[in-house]
């Protein structure tokens, strides 16, 4: 406890104390209830598989940052998935360059960006969190830690993806297609982006996120998308909730959307309010850019409720909880 003479120093040396005291007064006092954990939640189809595999922690009790990493490792290790993790398609360049960044319910974080040659970038980036003083590695940088780690450096652009990268080459025209990440199974280059972002809490009620991607395809050689980049593609507060998202990531990072979703939802609003107020400021910062792409934004708050909110028509998300593992839905959007 203060005594007044004490307080009236610190006092003294700032408003800094009132300020912390309102910060800690507006902190809930009552911890929301706990009945809708564990839950997870993530983008598009392939977020169902992803579930599945994070479930197997969070249903034994384990740790939200555990699950949302095994979990995202699915897409990733998806050969037919051509936009996350082993066999993305490429830059234009012909390199496959991998993006993902975690953050745990502590407020720790870490991401890596550009690198090349391993298969599994969510894992690098916890240990970027874990075993670095850093919160992001880069290109060049980033592989020679994971190789640290004792990771192997192996090729990632497959045969298939090759072809779709030479195919492209032959009119070499960067456009994102919207909705992509739907149509999975279309032969050629049709894939363009598709990224997964997953949030989840623990049977703790502890939050975390994970978020990974190959990036858009054919992008420039160097070009670095929203996904790894905390408080665009992805952010968490356990006092709040966390958010995540995918599509065009340029427009995510203009507007920080991941950080603003939480944000918005600290503010009182729901996750699909908080969600669609962010794609509404990107819609107004760029009304005629916004009509040709996608953008999405899945959010989860505190008490386990979940939302998601897409500019185009077609962004699903998947729901991963005791009632059930495998629910797909389709976001609300605005067009
Ligand atoms: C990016 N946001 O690199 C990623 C791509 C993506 O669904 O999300 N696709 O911009």
């Amino acid at each position: 406890m203060y005594n007044r003479r004490k307080f009236v120093k610190l006092s003294a040396a700032g408003a800094s104390l009132s300020l912390l005291d309102k910060i800690a007064a507006a902190k809930p006092l009552v911890p929301p209830q706990a009945a809708g954990y564990p839950i997870v939640i993530s983008t598009w189809g392939f977020g169902v598989d992803a579930n599945k595999e994070a479930w197997k922690t969070l249903s034994k009790g384990g740790r939200a940052l555990d699950a949302v990493e095994a979990g995202v490792k699915i897409p990733e290790a998806d050969l037919t998935n051509h936009t996350v993790g082993r066999s993305g398609y490429p830059d234009r360049d012909g390199h496959v360059t991998l993006d993902a960044c975690i953050m745990d319910e502590n407020g720790n974080c870490g991401a890596v960006a550009a690198m090349e040659y391993i298969a599994h970038p969510i894992t690098i980036a916890r240990l970027v969190m874990e075993k670095t003083p850093h919160v992001f590695l880069v290109g060049e940088g980033a592989t020679q830690f994971a190789v640290e780690q004792g990771f192997k450096k192996e090729k990632l652009l497959l045969p298939e993806s090759e072809k779709a990268w030479k195919q492209w080459l032959k009119k070499a025209e960067y456009k994102p297609i919207i909705n992509i990440e739907n149509s999975k199974g279309l032969p050629g280059n049709q894939y363009n982006h598709d990224t997964i972002g997953m949030l989840a809490i623990d049977a703790k009620g502890n939050i975390s996120g994970a978020c990974t991607t190959s990036g858009m395809a054919f992008k420039m050689h160097g070009r670095v998308g929203d996904s790894p980049i905390i408080g665009a593609g992805l952010y968490v507060d356990n006092e709040v909730g966390g958010a995540t998202s995918t599509g065009v990531g340029e427009e995510v990072i203009r507007n920080v959307g991941s950080f603003l979703v939480v944000e918005l939802m600290r503010q009182g609003y729901s996750p699909e309010a908080a969600c669609k107020e962010a794609v509404q400021r990107i819609i107004k910062k760029k009304p005629e850019t916004a009509k040709q792409i996608q953008v999405g934004f899945l959010a989860i708050n505190k008490k386990g409720e979940y939302g998601a909110y897409a500019i185009q028509k077609g962004f699903s998300f998947a729901v991963c909880d005791k009632e059930k593992q495998d629910l797909l839905i389709d976001g609300k959007s605005f067009y």
